[in-house]
């Protein structure tokens, strides 16, 4: 099987799997697991935070991030297609009682001047607008690699008006390897920031939010409220922690993949895509022959995995399971099939 329908099939490595087996663990709940405390301090470090705290997923940090700095009828500002609205489940309205207003992105991005669009007075008909959301590389949008500046304009806007700055950095080690801007660059531009450990890292769970020691105080509280408090959950950090220190720079290996499927399937008939796009391991292209399901299918029975995103477009992300070598093995399955169209 060639898996490419997302960057979180990924099975854990020998050595990490040997780091797991051999993690110090203890009741993380009661602040007693050491490997829990040296991950949260790791992801410190790396994004210039003051406290971080681990949870078992990325739905989680970000919907604990949102409860957390929010009030029931409070409003966020979200990109229209962030993960935190559009796959998390109707979260932020089941789970922190608030208000999403969506702002129409390009490939995920959004401007200044477009937050500026949409800030409501202080009146007593309104929504309090609490925070906005940056999701970083953008999932939806393809992998799309936030600019730094770009960054910085929306943070000053959402200065200016009180507004909370989250990043959903999920894949935000893959935007650091892509742009060259550190992690810690963009994060300081956010009061939270969350990232995955079982995305492009290839640990096999967990996610860490983190921010100023009040914010991450009051982020524990809903974390367990939300069933989040895990015990001896050293034995999975230990999977992360691995991931931090052996699997950060490959994802440049990951990123060449993804652009080298891009470029072989632009000049395929019935695949609509510009290479230009694919900025890191994530290929969104539209399927214009067939439905998109079916394309799906037919690459399933010779054992190429993709997701189909809506009717008429799919998904490949390149990922630590899948070698260069598998890539080429994949795109002359889909030139077979697509040849014969
Ligand atoms: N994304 C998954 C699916 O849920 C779509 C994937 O296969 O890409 N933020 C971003 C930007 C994400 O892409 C994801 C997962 C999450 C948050 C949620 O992480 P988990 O799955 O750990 O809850």
């Amino acid at each position: 099987m060639i898996d490419l329908r997302s960057d979180t099939v990924t099975r854990p490595t020998p050595e990490m799997r040997r780091a797991m087996a051999e993690a110090e663990v203890g009741d993380d709940v009661l602040g007693d697991d050491p490997t829990v405390a040296r991950l949260e301090a790791r992801v410190c470090d790396i994004l210039g935070k003051e406290a971080a705290v681990y949870m078992p997923s990325g739905t989680m940090t970000n919907q604990t991030a949102i409860r957390a700095w929010t009030e029931p009828g409070d409003e966020i500002l979200l990109e229209a297609t962030a993960h935190s609205y559009f796959y998390e489940s109707g979260a932020p309205a089941a789970l922190a009682g608030v208000m999403c207003r969506l702002i129409a992105g390009e490939r995920g991005l959004f401007t200044a001047d477009q937050v500026r669009g949409v800030l409501r007075p202080r009146n007593e008909h309104f929504p309090r607008t609490k925070l906005v959301a940056v999701e970083n590389t953008h999932n939806r949008g393809g992998g799309t690699v936030w600019p730094i500046d770009q960054v910085a304009e929306v943070a000053a806007v959402a200065r200016e008006a009180g507004l909370a700055m989250h990043l959903d950095g999920a894949r935000l080690w893959n935007a650091a390897v892509a742009s060259g801007v550190p992690e810690a660059e963009y994060a300081g531009h956010f009061d939270s920031a969350s990232v995955c450990f079982s995305k492009g890292l290839g640990a096999p769970v967990g996610s860490a939010l983190a921010g100023d020691a009040a914010f991450v105080a009051r982020a524990r509280r809903f974390r367990k409220m939300f069933g989040g408090g895990m015990r001896q959950a050293g034995i999975i950090a230990a999977g992360a922690l691995y991931a931090l220190d052996h699997h950060r720079e490959r994802l440049i290996r990951d990123h060449a993949n993804a652009k080298r499927l891009a470029v072989a399937l632009a000049p395929l008939p019935g695949i609509e895509i510009d290479p230009e796009t694919v900025e890191t391991n994530i290929v969104v292209f539209r399927v214009t022959r067939m439905p998109a399901a079916e394309l799906v299918e037919r690459l399933k029975a010779v054992d190429v995995l993709v997701l189909a995103r809506d009717a008429e477009s799919l998904r490949a992300v390149t990922n630590l399971n899948v070698t260069a070598d598998q890539v080429e093995e994949a795109i002359e399955h889909f030139t077979t099939i697509l040849a014969k169209l």
